[in-house]
């Protein structure tokens, strides 16, 4: 049993009133990785007290559960510098992937690369996120495209949460491209996938969930539909890229197949918003890939809001459309862009990032039973890690209940 004393927890547990669910004075007690206890440290029961085998002061610090970035693309080989440097001479993210670059650039890069190399470069990205407060993540599958680089992508990010203090959750995204070898035969290619891919990524237990790129240049909606049945079939739970360029109902096909998330969601009409409110399914905004592509057509906040969807936040990163390793500053554009409140935005990076990943009976707030993960915050209102922008205020990590300073 260990004590963390004198600390100002923004539980984000929605069962404390007031807001971010705010304890004044708190303490939280350890044990066994888990939150035994947690309240006003007068009102700690002497007999937790009495077996405290550590006492650590927060010295009124803030504390906040854990962030969980719950949309990633962390493993991948090369970069797409230079496809940034086409678009700011007037090539569209849309162009460059019809003419074979795009997502199919980072793909040749990405099976050219070996595990140890892979690992080494997800890693590098990885440690600004832990370095924020991050201590679980979500990571997708989706630059091979064959058995054998997806298989190795997953490995790798299963690899990641092994070698480092984060909880990693993996999903399949073999529908994220077609690859030229399946050139102007995608309805084969989701063939491949449901007879060869997924039995192999789902037999090794490689995947947490099944992702797919619903779009003009990913999948169309019976595409999708054929995968998620196969994915449902094997008990995988979905989640999809659904509207993030134009409106094809792929949130209102998730919803049918009760999906974790739908992500994206700048095109999401009214019918798209109704659905995932009916299915609980929860909606991931990703900022960063609105900033980065230039997106000025909103996602439907208000109705999102007003429907009583969860809202999660998360960095999307990946080399083509949003390459970013920093998740607070998601928090600053998810309310300067797209208008949420400090509170709902780290919302969408604990509760609702948790929910997203099926991780909310663990994680995501901080209360009894759940895992001691939270971080440690040099900052006088929790609105300031929304607020600041490229200053990490961190003071610590605790990941399991074990403490890794900044
Ligand atoms: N939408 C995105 O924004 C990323 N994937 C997707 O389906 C972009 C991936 C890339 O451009 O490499
Ligand atoms: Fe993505």
């Amino acid at each position: 049993m260990e004590l963390w004393l004198g600390g100002r927890l923004a539980t984000m547990d929605p069962t404390v009133a007031g807001p971010y669910g705010a304890i004044e004075d708190g303490a939280i007690a350890v044990e066994d990785r888990r939150i035994a206890w947690i309240g006003r440290a007068a009102e700690l029961p002497g007999e937790l007290a009495s077996r405290a085998t550590a006492r650590h002061d927060l010295a009124d610090r803030w504390v906040t559960p854990g962030l969980i970035d719950c949309h990633t693309h962390l493993v991948y080989g090369g970069d797409r510098a230079a496809e940034f440097e086409l678009r700011l001479s007037g090539a569209t993210y849309e162009q460059i992937a019809r003419a074979g670059g795009g997502i199919r650039s980072t793909v040749k890069a990405t099976r050219a690369a070996d595990a140890d190399s892979l690992f080494a470069s997800a890693r590098d990205r990885l440690k600004p996120l832990l370095a924020e407060g991050v201590t679980s993540i979500e990571i997708k599958s989706g630059y091979g495209l064959d058995r054998e680089t997806e298989l190795r992508m997953l490995r790798v990010a299963r690899r990641l949460g092994n070698e480092l203090p984060v909880t990693v959750r993996t999903s399949f995204l073999g529908a994220h491209a077609v690859p030229p070898e399946f050139d102007g035969r995608a309805d084969a290619y989701i063939d491949f996938l449901i007879s060869d891919v997924l039995p192999a990524v789902s037999e090794a237990g490689l995947a947490d969930s099944v992702d797919a790129f619903c779009e003009t240049i990913g999948f169309t909606l019976l595409q999708t539909k054929r995968l998620f049945e196969a994915a449902t079939a094997r008990g995988l739970p979905v989640r999809l890229h659904a509207e993030q360029l134009s409106d094809m109902k792929g949130a209102v096909l998730a919803s049918h197949f009760k999906a974790l998330s739908a992500d994206h969601l700048e095109w999401l009409e009214a019918d798209g918003v109704e659905a995932l409110a009916a299915a609980g399914t929860v909606a991931v905004l990703l900022p960063g890939a609105y900033y980065f592509l230039r997106e000025t057509k909103l996602p439907p906040i208000a109705a999102l809001r007003q429907a009583g969807v969860p809202i999660a936040i998360a960095t999307d990163c990946n080399p083509g459309s949003s390459p970013v390793t920093s998740l607070l500053l998601m928090l600053s554009m998810a309310c300067t862009l797209f208008r949420l409140t400090p509170g709902e935005a780290l919302a969408g990076v604990t509760r609702h990032a948790a929910k997203a990943l099926a991780l909310d009976d663990s994680h995501g707030t901080l209360s009894v039973g759940k895992a001691a993960d939270f971080a440690i915050w040099d900052i006088e209102r929790p609105a300031e890690l929304a607020y600041r922008i490229g200053f990490n205020p961190l003071y610590a990590t605790v990941r399991a209940g074990r403490s890794t300073t900044r």
